[in-house]
């Protein structure tokens, strides 16, 4: 027998030794719960909100319309509009981590979306652009349902500058 299969052997016949199979299904179990979890975790979803620090973003004449299907639930002004485009936020400014969600019809595609509307923060507001849609929003005794809301307040600066818009998916029926 070849030196590496007698260690090999030798290693797993001494773990075999020293674990019952009730702790085998123990860990295992262990195991799959913990991954059923990992999708309840809280998301920071700043990832696809990016700060345009590159010269090269430059918005479409939709991004800077206001009735642009993806703004269906948007309250701000439009990052497009502020040196930023719908998806990357203006340079000198941060997305906000914590964000407001609508969902909206796209015509082209006859789908319904999730959309993250994050605030970029840092700056004083842009005032261009303004765009006031509030599909799906809530009075204000429902905060989680109302978008009126600066998200900049769990940034380091908290001025509000302008929203973008970020698809996360398509909705489920
Ligand atoms: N989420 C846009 C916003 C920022 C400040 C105040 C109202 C709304």
């Amino acid at each position: 027998m070849h030196p590496f299969d007698r260690v090999f052997e030798k290693s797993a016949r001494s773990l075999a030794k020293r674990t019952s199979r009730r702790s085998l299904l123990a860990s295992l179990g262990q195991l799959l719960t913990g991954a059923a979890l990992l999708p309840l975790l809280p998301i920071d979803r700043t990832a696809r909100a990016q700060t345009s620090d590159s010269p090269v973003a430059k918005p479409t004449a939709d991004e800077q319309n206001c009735e642009y299907w993806k703004y269906c639930a948007i309250d701000g002004f439009l990052c497009a509009c502020c040196g930023g485009t719908s998806t990357s936020c203006p340079p000198g400014t941060q997305p906000s981590p914590i964000t407001w969600i609508g969902t909206c019809h796209n015509p082209a595609d006859g789908r319904d979306y999730i959309v993250s509307y994050n605030d970029c923060c840092g700056k004083v507001s842009c005032g261009d652009c303004v765009c006031t849609r509030n599909e799906g929003e809530k009075p204000m005794y429902r905060l989680s349902r109302n978008n009126d809301v600066n998200w900049c307040m769990a940034n380091s600066e908290a001025d509000y500058h302008c929203s973008v818009s970020i698809i996360l998916g398509v909705a489920e029926k």
